[in-house]
């Protein structure tokens, strides 16, 4: 019997180490408003979550980012953990509004610093830092002035890139402007869901484009700078699948697969937006616009965690979670890893992609001091064969980011829901390593045992 019900090939682990290959990078990630907290200290400007989570009914519990897992005090034990789980790479994100609390002008020392430390910690301890400059936390002095909506927003991201790109580039491994720009623009300005709250689609297409332009400049800047480090973007994807074969299901489908997915890619690998006759709301585009946005990049980061399901009757047909689901209550479905990984590697031309997020949300209970998140290996272990698979298939990946490092703030569902590899008790701040925390070392061990012994019998 077929225990997974994964159609990609099945490997057994070392199969599955050896696809990998010998120099594969494996990290954990978070980003700074999910895990920070110190929201008020040091001169940290607003951001919008934090007004955002002040206002009744948005986040459950009416939980913020005020304390999160107080990691701006905790940084160094922290460090100690990512570095006892045997990974290369730790992926974070810098909060703008620590570095430049306005979102322009003045800088604040104190921030600037606190990411001075965070990242020599990292390199003391031998692990490679990816930091990524926007994570959603946009200062509230720009939104009051129009946020992502106005032009000139994307002008003052790439000051702020430059100011991170000269004081911090040459010690990055990596640096991503954006993570899932998709999410600013949709949940944050169509849906209403995530900061700063709006249902506007028009304003979310707009900033959309503008998220688009700021990367370019973003890159463009810190390059004319001479900065020199690894320079990409953070897309959120997913395999689409069409409910059935009816042709209302295929074109829903297709409209799906072109506003998630083909909405960022074509701009930045191709330098046009798709068109779609079921995309209703297209950008105000100024002249060269699209050839910023097709600035080179060095990699592309994926974050993948489902795949969209496409119904257009009425009600929806719903998928059918063979695999089961998370927490958030979204379907288990690894093949579309590798469905959507083989597919964006066919139709652009990618530069080495790193798989900067993917992970489960469960249900997680700390008894006698353990974690045994049984679910969280078989949804790891199904995803990373994906990850073998799609290089086998020839997609250049280069590294894999499990989110996320520890149990954190997850946004509109406040601390309710646990993604972590680690336990976070949110009323001492203590941090216990789950069964999957162990069994990734272990696993990651084992990969570098291989790794030195394929040295050694070469
Ligand atoms: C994401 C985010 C994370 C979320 C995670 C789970 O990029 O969506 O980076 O902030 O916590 O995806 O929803």
């Amino acid at each position: 019997m077929k225990k997974t019900g994964l159609s990609v090939e099945e490997m057994n682990e070392a199969q599955m180490q050896s696809a990998l290959g010998p120099e594969f990078v494996w990290g954990v990630a978070t980003s700074a408003y999910q895990i920070e907290g110190a929201a008020s200290e040091d001169g940290r400007g607003e951001s919008i979550w934090d007004v955002f989570s002040r206002q009744s009914g948005k986040v459950l519990n009416g939980d913020s980012g005020q304390t999160a897992c107080n990691h701006y005090h905790l940084w160094k034990e922290d460090l100690d953990l990512i570095k006892g789980l045997g990974v290369d790479a730790y992926r974070f994100s810098f909060a703008w509004p620590r570095v430049q609390p306005q979102g322009r002008g003045a800088l604040n020392p104190k921030g600037l610093d606190f990411y001075e430390r965070l990242i020599d910690g990292m390199l003391e301890r031998g692990l490679q830092p990816h930091g990524t400059l926007y994570h959603w936390d946009l200062p509230q002095h720009l939104q009051e002035e129009g946020g992502w909506g106005l032009r000139t927003t994307a002008e003052h991201f790439a000051n702020y890139a430059e100011v991170i790109g000269r004081k911090f580039g040459d010690r990055l491994t990596s640096l991503a402007t954006h993570n899932e720009p998709w999410c600013t623009a949709v949940l944050g300005n169509l849906t209403g869901k995530f900061a700063p709250g709006y249902r506007d689609p028009q304003l979310a297409a707009q900033v959309s484009h503008h998220l688009l332009l700021s990367h370019g400049l973003a890159v463009k800047a810190m390059r004319a700078a001479g900065v020199r480090t690894q320079f990409g973007i953070v897309l959120n994807q997913s395999s689409v699948s069409a409910a059935t074969d009816s042709a209302h299901d295929r074109a829903k489908a297709q409209t799906e697969y072109c506003s998630f997915v083909r909405w960022f890619m074509d701009p930045i690998f191709r330098g046009v937006y798709p068109q779609d006759p079921g995309i209703a709301h297209y950008p105000d585009i100024r002249a060269g616009d699209m050839e910023v946005i097709h600035t080179p990049i060095d990699f592309l980061g994926i974050n993948y965690y489902t795949r969209i399901w496409a119904s257009a009757s009425q009600p929806e047909v719903p998928p059918p979670k063979v695999l089961g689901e998370s927490d958030m209550g979204w379907e288990i479905y690894p093949d579309g890893l590798f469905e959507l990984l083989k597919d964006v590697n066919r139709d652009y031309k990618l530069p080495p992609v790193f798989i900067t997020e993917n992970g489960m949300a469960c249900v997680d209970v700390l008894r006698d001091g353990k974690v045994e998140d049984q679910a969280r290996i078989e949804y790891l272990r199904m995803h990373l064969q994906s990850v073998a698979n799609a290089r086998q298939a020839g997609v250049d990946i280069r590294g894999y980011f499990y989110w996320s490092l520890m149990d954190n703030f997850e946004w509109e569902s406040g601390y309710a829901k646990r993604f972590g590899l680690v336990h976070v008790d949110y009323s001492t701040q203590k941090r216990t390593l789950k069964r999957s925390a162990h069994w990734y070392r272990e696993m990651i061990g084992r990969h570098k045992g291989e790794v030195s012994m394929g040295h050694k019998n070469a």
